[in-house]
């Protein structure tokens, strides 16, 4: 089974999306593999977006990922890097179709709620980065075989 990292960004707790977020991932079938709150530091935000250092909107976007505390998560599930990047919703809310978080409860890129890994080799990294191997949990859904075939 596939693994993702996503985090609800600083907007997201400060706006109270925490359980409406992971309501819809849970929802969607998918298994919470890792969970917690923490706040990311300037090291951290440069781990994390390593491959905008040094662009125009990197020290905005420094500013925000580390302007208040995130829900980090990691979520396991068929095709769950690309499905979780659709549920998102494009970068830029204002592309963003409603339906996915960022179409539903965001207007600007720089304040767009919600992260997930860009692919299977981004999720390992980024995994990497947040969580260790024992704080990832696996365990058995009992619906699983309600989700799939
Ligand atoms: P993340 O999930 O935050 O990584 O966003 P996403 O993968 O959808 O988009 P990328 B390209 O990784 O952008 C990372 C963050 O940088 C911000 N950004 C990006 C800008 O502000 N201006 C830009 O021109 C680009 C390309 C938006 C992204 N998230 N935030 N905040
Ligand atoms: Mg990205």
């Amino acid at each position: 089974m596939e693994r993702t990292y996503v985090m609800i960004k600083p907007d997201g707790v400060q706006r109270n999306l925490v359980g409406e977020i992971i309501s819809r991932f849970e929802k969607k079938g998918f298994k919470i593999a890792g969970l917690k709150m923490l706040q990311l530091d300037r090291a951290m935000a440069e781990k994390h977006y390593k491959e905008h250092i040094g662009k125009p909107f990197f020290e905005a976007l420094a500013a925000y990922i580390t302007s208040g505390p995130v829900v980090a998560m990691v979520l396991e599930g068929k095709d769950v890097v690309s499905t979780a990047r659709a549920m998102n919703g494009a970068t830029n809310p204002a592309n963003s179709g409603a339906g996915t978080i960022r179409g539903d409860y965001a207007i600007e890129v720089g304040r767009n709620v919600i992260h997930g890994s860009d692919s299977v080799e981004s999720a390992a990294r980024e995994i990497g980065i947040y969580f260790t191997e024992k704080e990832l949990c696996e365990y058995q859904m009992v619906l699983d075989r309600w989700i799939y075939e």
